[in-house]
């Protein structure tokens, strides 16, 4: 059985009630980790708020700020885990961002800012985070990320999202391998497009969507619930010989031709 009683686990990148951080933390409980959840600080503590209420029900024994940009936030969380866990064994990355000027129009035109800031946010992010996870992870660990298919298909619009997705699968494998005498396994989860605030952003996606549930397999998109119960499947013992790989989460779209 999938059990992750007795484990503490860090969840980042929850927004709201469609984020896949999310379906991912709900799942993570489920399973009886303990839970600690991250949250994007903004000035006026709305997104504190905001968050805090949704993520109540799952009891999380920490709640801490963690802009990714921001060096000091990053130390100070990982120094309150490091005080009031002690160890951790469960880190899940569901952080990107580009700005919305570069997800769209010509990938050519891409800024050399743009470019910057997509890959800081979304790529070098996850190994910010591992690097700082790993002498945490005394007892060995589960590092997870999110990706997308546009890594390795031209998808319109995705332009600098998919080079950055490029990168964080590539960085899946250094830190995979870098890690794996420490027993830490790192891997990704490829979802399909499911609506969500950042996908909602997105010009088209509701084609997308409908693409989606008519090439493919299982003529569907997939859930929040169904990406959390591959990262609770990551992340337990039952995926003890996996590691630097990408799962896809996608009703089967990435194997079809058209
Ligand atoms: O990785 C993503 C979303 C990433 C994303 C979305 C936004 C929208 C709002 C990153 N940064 C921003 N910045 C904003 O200002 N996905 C896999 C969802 C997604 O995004 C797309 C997609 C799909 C699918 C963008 C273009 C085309 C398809």
């Amino acid at each position: 059985m999938l059990d992750l009683t007795g484990k503490n686990a860090l969840v980042t990148g929850i927004a709201n009630n469609r984020s896949i951080a999310w379906g991912i933390a709900q799942q993570l409980h489920k399973a009886g980790a303990n839970l600690g959840i991250t949250y994007l600080s903004d000035e006026k503590g709305k997104m504190e708020k905001k968050v805090a209420e949704l993520v109540e029900p799952l009891n999380p024994t920490l709640f801490l700020p963690c802009n990714v940009q921001n060096d000091e936030e990053i130390k100070t969380a990982f120094e309150t885990i490091q005080d009031k866990w002690g160890s951790l064994d469960i880190l899940i990355h569901c952080l990107a961002f580009a700005k919305k000027d570069d997800l769209s129009g010509d990938f050519s035109q891409t800024s050399r800012e743009g470019f910057r800031t997509a890959l800081e946010v979304s790529t070098y992010s996850l190994v910010q985070l591992a690097g700082a996870a790993k002498p945490l992870m005394t007892a060995g660990g589960s590092i997870v990320t999110l990706t997308y298919l546009g890594s390795i298909r031209a998808i319109p619009n995705y332009n600098v999202m998919g080079v950055a997705k490029a990168g964080l699968e590539a960085s899946v494998r250094y830190l995979a391998s870098e890690l794996g005498s420490a027993n830490i396994r790192v891997n990704a989860i490829s979802a399909g497009p499911i609506r969500t605030l950042a996908s909602s952003a997105v010009g088209g996606i509701l084609d997308m969507i409908h693409h989606v549930e008519e090439v493919a397999p299982l003529r569907r998109t997939v859930t929040q619930t169904e990406v959390g119960n591959a990262a609770a499947f990551l992340c337990s013992d039952l995926a003890s010989g996996i590691t630097g790989q990408v799962l896809y989460v996608d009703a089967g779209y990435e194997i079809m031709g058209m």
